[in-house]
């Protein structure tokens, strides 16, 4: 049982279940077991875009829906417990279009993020290399300035839609200067190769991709914010996409407990349902104490984040724990199910704890987290 603390969070949930009736049950299955080479779903992501999810959190004035962080947070909570890899759609065009929304001009803003909220253009947020995941300022790749141009060698690994967006928010350093600057890449340009990563474990709706960027060009006029302030921006950033992670966490954890209810009720052994032996009525307790707290801590990050305070501290808190949380759920319902979990064609369990997994690894390993997290308890 999943408890609001805010009205509007309900007509969320309402308007997820109907999209998710209709458009991502019918295509679950089929997006999980799709045989390499995978595709992105991109009549999928239309009608997410139609719906108004990706739009959902960015300004009116720019095309989205205008609505609070905790609805964003609420949409992305449930469209996860439906389907994580389908919802993570929708939270990764958020993470590449907030930099934009959030420091590029107005002109760069009325040029490119319409376009994303409608999903009409599939933009990705460019930060990782092969030697620069954690130690993210580390970056080798270098942009040099040639007239008006930028012009970008390189290369990034894991970038969620890295594969097929056509809009890159690209981190990297510009020739000497030694902090990161962000700009933005329209990937069409010759010397932009992009490959969709093979026989990923989960989250597979999403595609990943590796990139290789050779003589590839942008015009300086592109370039977001300013010069230096890039590390800056991919931390602000990454900061607000913590909390969609932990709303991520929270959905796969609530499902892993609704089903593993269900189940328990179902389920006879020794003459009674499951649900009547107290080792399976602690493991639901312990999952359902969990996870009322994760949605606490991801429910006060996102309230701080709506009143305009610093958040930096309970985005991690929650993205770390509702991810561990999300662990230990899937795992204790497996648990629960047996056989009947651990193989796929009877229960979302094995799918659950494929896609839970990448949680405590991206945008911020929970070793990251709790580096953060360290750093603001005791100072620097
Ligand atoms: N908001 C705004 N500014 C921030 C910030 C935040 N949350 N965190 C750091 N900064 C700023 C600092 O104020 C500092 O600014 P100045 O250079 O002007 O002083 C600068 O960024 C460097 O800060 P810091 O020294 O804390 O950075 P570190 O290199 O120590 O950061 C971690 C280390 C590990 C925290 C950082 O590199 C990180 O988060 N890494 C993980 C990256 C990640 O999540 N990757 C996933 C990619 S997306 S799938």
């Amino acid at each position: 049982m999943v408890r609001n603390i805010d009205p509007r969070q309900e007509a969320v949930r309402e308007e997820v279940k109907a999209f998710a009736e209709k458009h991502m049950y019918p295509m679950s299955e089929e997006l999980d077991r799709m045989p390499e080479p995978r595709k992105f779903p991109r009549e999928l992501y239309k009608k997410i875009g139609e719906a108004g999810f990706i739009g959902y959190a960015m300004p009116k004035e720019l095309g989205g829906q205008g609505k609070s962080k905790l609805e964003y947070i609420t949409l992305i909570e449930e469209l996860c417990y439906h389907d994580a890899a389908i919802g993570l759609l929708c939270a990764v065009a958020e993470l590449a279009t907030f930099p934009i929304v959030h420091f590029a001009s107005e002109e760069q803003k009325q040029k490119w993020v319409p376009k994303c909220a409608s999903g009409e253009i599939i933009p990705a947020f460019v930060l990782t290399e092969p030697e620069a995941g954690s130690d993210a300022a580390n970056q080798k790749t270098v942009a040099k300035e040639n007239g008006s141009e930028y012009v970008v060698n390189g290369e990034k690994i894991f970038i969620m839609h890295g594969d097929v967006a056509e809009l890159a928010v690209l981190f990297c350093k510009i020739e000497d200067k030694p902090k990161l600057s962000a700009m933005i890449v329209e990937t069409d340009q010759p010397g932009w190769e992009a490959r969709t990563l093979k026989n990923k474990m989960g989250m597979r709706a999403a595609t990943t991709g590796g990139i290789i960027l050779k003589d590839v060009k942008t015009p300086t006029s592109n370039l977001l914010g300013e010069v230096g302030k890039g590390f800056r921006y991919a931390m602000q950033t990454l900061d607000s996409a913590r909390i969609g992670v932990a709303a991520q966490g929270v959905g796969i954890a609530q499902r892993a407990l609704d089903e593993s209810v269900s189940y328990a009720k179902r389920r006879q052994a020794f003459g009674q349902p499951i649900a009547k032996l107290q080792a399976i009525q602690w493991m639901i307790a312990d999952m359902a104490v969990r996870i009322e707290a994760a949605r606490c801590m991801t429910y006060k990050a996102v309230q701080l984040q709506d009143a305009g305070e610093k958040f930096t501290l309970e985005a991690s808190m929650a993205k770390l724990y509702a991810s561990e949380v999300a662990n230990f759920c899937v795992d204790k319902a497996m648990q629960i199910h047996g056989g009947y979990g651990f193989i796929g064609e009877f229960s979302p369990i094995e799918k659950l704890y494929r896609d839970q997994r990448v949680l405590e690894i991206y945008e911020g390993t929970s070793e990251v987290q709790r580096l953060v997290i360290a750093g603001n308890v005791i100072g620097r």
